[in-house]
């Protein structure tokens, strides 16, 4: 049996001559004259936003190149001269796609034409437009409000978004889960409580002034990779960054600029100061004794926390009653290297704290944003140049969609509005998020699944029983552009609808049009689109929006669809601090206003307009003697569920995304060699044949990637408040093989 896993020394520094020449890989499957125009707009001015992360622009001046080697990936994905339509799927049957790669699927193409999958068949079928519209409004006719759910992934603009929840709310329910809720739901939730905004509160000028950033639970090199370039500036003018991670990232430690010739040859700029190897989970320990020293050293600012805050009291008696070998034991962090980074923060005048997954996704994820809030409370580090809190989104425009109104549980101001605005009743009872979801499909309660983009099935955790959920809905429809496992595994009948990609030119009545979204600092731009189409039957989101609403509800948005701006008016009616919106996107783009940006915490609930301290227990993370804690992790090659290659250049991994990292002490424990395949056994199910890797990760803590290992993630399993799923500790056991090393179905 053929093993492709190639395991290398993983770098000491990200980015570099290697990140120019693997991006350079990408550019063919565009064509070389389109690959370059399309990257010469990528994230400028007149150009499109990139299709990958939040990470906002520089808004002052705009580098020529203004995208990283990730971004020419996700851009080059979309652009693909492959296609797929009909032929392809008269090949190709359910059967035989569900047994292929996730990468494989991907690698397929574009998807053009609409296809239809009747009850019981083999294969997909072309189906015309207005006859899946037709279906659609047929099945949402037959069923209740309630039993219809309209998923969105964060791709989508804030014009899609907008019309989307729109047409949910006036079919007559608020079942709009979205891919936040697998993500950044637990920092909205935390800091919705604790300072009353439940987004992040620094822009990106506040790099250029922060003495200190605590980069937490995020892999930038990877994921976010314009962010290095924020912190290799910091970095060069002394700023201290302390990176808390249980893997040593290469993007966190070195980081040599890949746009800037003399950095792709001499060593590249030291990144972080301190890296703390924090375990797994272990994150709010860390917090509350980086707290207690603040607080034994008397480096509080008083006038801020009096003037500001309230539960102070109890917070500080609590920290101070917490022990020094409970922090060490839960952190996995010794108190001098704690000291370490408190000296780093008390020497600060003014600190950013980042985070991202490696905070979000645990049972106690909630909890462990508010110990990091309140750690920047005690210093004032919130609402002044170079301190905030940052949240660093993840999808390109994931915040954009909840402003939009994209939330299973929005404010009734925001209903008001949109009652007032179109003359209707909106439904007041609570949706369901991702989580509830999944619980009535499998209920038997939902009938139409309706997906605005992602991949539901592989995003979400227990891959199995997310199965059998979608499995007993009449119907499921996604809006897709590309070949992914959600079609494969479907309702009784299921709907391929393609649509544009953010890079292509979108022409509708009223001209081309382009669309807005906001990134991860609240600031709102215009996204314009100049590649000619996939395929001339593609439909934009919105206009898709508008057939289906016009199919089901009789509405007539063709005017709005025409022309967006007429889509930006509504919204300016509908969304707070949306007031001129044409107006503000077209010249160039505006910040929305984040309250706690300006010290001004009324949006505290019952906190009398003060930002509060939490008081919260140590998370107790319980294993059993045999049992380790996984996080799952994103490789340098995939954006979320779509798999680029079976590489992780940072990581050393080549050829198979199959492994499992583990601290050698355990390796030895239970008796296992590096490369030996094992499979991984929780409490959800199995994953089968993954390599142990000998890494750097503390013991009793493993990582795997994701969607690989998310049958492991048990469906009840999620975060306390924000119902986002345990993704990054899910105990399990390692189990040796019997038979063959590699499963079959791998191929
Ligand atoms: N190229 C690329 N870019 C992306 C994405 C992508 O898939 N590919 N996805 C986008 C999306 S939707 C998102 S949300 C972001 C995700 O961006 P990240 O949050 O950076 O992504 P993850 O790989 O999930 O990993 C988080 C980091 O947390 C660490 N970690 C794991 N567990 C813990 C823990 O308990 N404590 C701490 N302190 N750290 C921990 C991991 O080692 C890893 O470095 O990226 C966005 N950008
Ligand atoms: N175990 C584990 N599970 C996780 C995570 C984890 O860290 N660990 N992370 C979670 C996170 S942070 C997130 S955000 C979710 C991601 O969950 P999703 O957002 O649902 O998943 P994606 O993989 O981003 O979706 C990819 C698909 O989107 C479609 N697509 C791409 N661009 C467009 C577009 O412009 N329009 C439309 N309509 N479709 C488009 C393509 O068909 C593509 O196959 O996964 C979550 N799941
Ligand atoms: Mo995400």
């Amino acid at each position: 049996m053929s093993d492709d896993l190639r395991v290398k020394k993983p770098p000491e520094e990200a980015a570099g001559l290697s990140a120019a020449i693997s991006s350079a890989e990408f550019v063919p499957a565009m064509g070389v004259v389109r690959g370059t125009r399309t990257l010469l707009r990528l994230n400028q001015k007149d150009g499109f936003d990139c299709p990958g992360c939040a990470w906002p622009e520089p808004e002052r001046e705009h580098n020529l190149f203004e995208f990283c080697e990730n971004g020419v990936k996700h851009v080059a994905d979309e652009a693909t001269k492959l296609h797929i339509g009909r032929r392809f799927f008269e090949e190709h049957s359910l059967e035989d796609l569900a047994e292929r790669s996730d990468e494989w699927l991907n690698a397929q193409g574009r998807l053009i034409e609409p296809m239809f999958r009747e009850e019981g068949a083999t294969h997909y079928e072309p189906i015309e437009w207005d006859e899946a519209f037709a279906l659609i409004a047929r099945q949402l006719e037959f069923s209740k409000p309630n039993e219809a759910v309209f998923y969105t992934s964060g791709r989508t603009s804030n014009e899609a978004a907008f019309l989307y929840q729109l047409f949910a709310r006036r079919y007559g329910t608020n079942n709009l889960p979205d891919c936040s809720n697998m993500c950044h739901e637990s920092s909205g939730s935390a800091l919705k409580e604790a300072v009353g905004v439940g987004k992040g509160t620094v822009h990106l000028d506040d790099f250029d002034v922060a003495d200190a950033i605590f980069v937490v639970g995020q892999n930038p090199g990877s994921n976010h990779p314009r962010m290095l370039t924020a912190l290799e500036a910091a970095a060069r003018r002394g700023c201290q960054i302390v990176a808390i991670n249980p893997l040593p990232e290469p993007g966190l430690i070195r980081f040599s600029h890949p746009q800037r010739y003399e950095s792709l040859l001499g060593r590249g700029t030291q990144i972080a100061t301190l890296f703390l190897q924090v375990r797994v989970g272990g994150d709010a320990a860390l917090f509350k004794g980086l707290a207690k020293i603040l607080l034994e050293e008397d480096a509080i600012d008083k006038e801020f926390i009096d003037r500001y805050t309230s539960g102070f009291e109890a917070y500080a008696t609590a920290i101070r009653a917490t022990s020094w070998s409970d922090i060490e034991t839960g952190s996995g962090i010794s108190r001098d290297q704690i000291h370490e980074a408190a000296k780093i923060a008390m020497r600060s005048k003014n600190t950013i704290a980042c985070w991202a997954m490696g905070l979000t996704q645990h049972k106690h994820a909630v909890a462990t944003i508010q110990e990091v809030a309140s750690f920047m409370l005690l210093r004032g580090n919130i609402g002044r140049p170079g301190a905030g809190l940052c949240p660093v989104r993840g999808h390109s425009n994931v915040q954009g969609d909840r402003t939009m109104g994209i939330w299973e549980r929005m404010p009734d101001a925001f209903l008001d509005r949109l009652g007032a605005t179109f003359g209707f009743e909106p439904p007041r009872e609570h949706g369901y998020d991702t989580i509830g979801a999944i619980e009535a499909m499998r209920a038997g309660i939902v009938r139409v699944f309706f997906a605005m983009g992602g991949n539901f099935l592989s995003a979400s955790p227990d891959t199995a029983r997310v199965a059998e959920g979608l499995e007993k809905c009449a119907l499921t429809v996604q809006v897709s552009t590309k070949l992914n496992r959600s079609h494969v595994v479907t309702g009784r009948t299921a709907l391929i609808l393609p649509c544009l990609g953010r890079t292509e030119r979108d022409a509708q009545k009223g001209g081309d049009q382009s669309v807005t979204v906001e990134n991860s600092m609240g600031f709102v731009s215009a996204s314009h689109g100049r590649n000619a189409p996939a395929s001339a039957h593609l439909m934009s989101e919105p206009a898709i929006i508008a057939k289906l609403a016009k199919a089901a509800l009789g509405l007539d948005w063709s005017d709005l669809v025409a022309d967006y701006d007429r889509v930006r008016d509504l919204i300016e009616k509908v969304v707070d601090g949306c007031d001129d919106y044409n107006a503000r996107v077209h010249a160039g783009g505006f910040h929305l206003r984040n309250a706690a940006r300006e010290r001004d915490f009324s949006g505290v609930t019952g906190g009398g307009g003060r930002a509060r301290f939490f008081v919260h227990p140590l998370p107790q993370i319980e294993l059993a003697e045999d049992e380790l804690l996984l996080t799952t992790i994103r490789s340098h090659d995939q954006f979320n569920t779509t798999v680029y290659t079976q590489n992780d250049r940072y990581r050393g991994i080549e050829g198979d995304r199959r492994v499992v990292f583990m601290n050698e002490h355990d390796i030895g424990k239970h008796a296992l060699v590096p490369k030996e395949r094992v499979d991984l056994v929780s409490s959800a199910g199995t994953v089968e044949a993954f390599a142990v890797i000998p890494f750097s990760i503390p013991q009793g803590c493993v990582a795997a990637y994701f969607p690989e290992a998310n049958p492991l993630v048990p469906l009840g399993s999620y975060a306390d408040k924000s119902r986002t799923p345990t993704s990054k500790s899910v105990p399990v056991r390692v189990r040796k093989r019997e038979g063959p090393s590699r499963p079959q179905s791998d191929r």
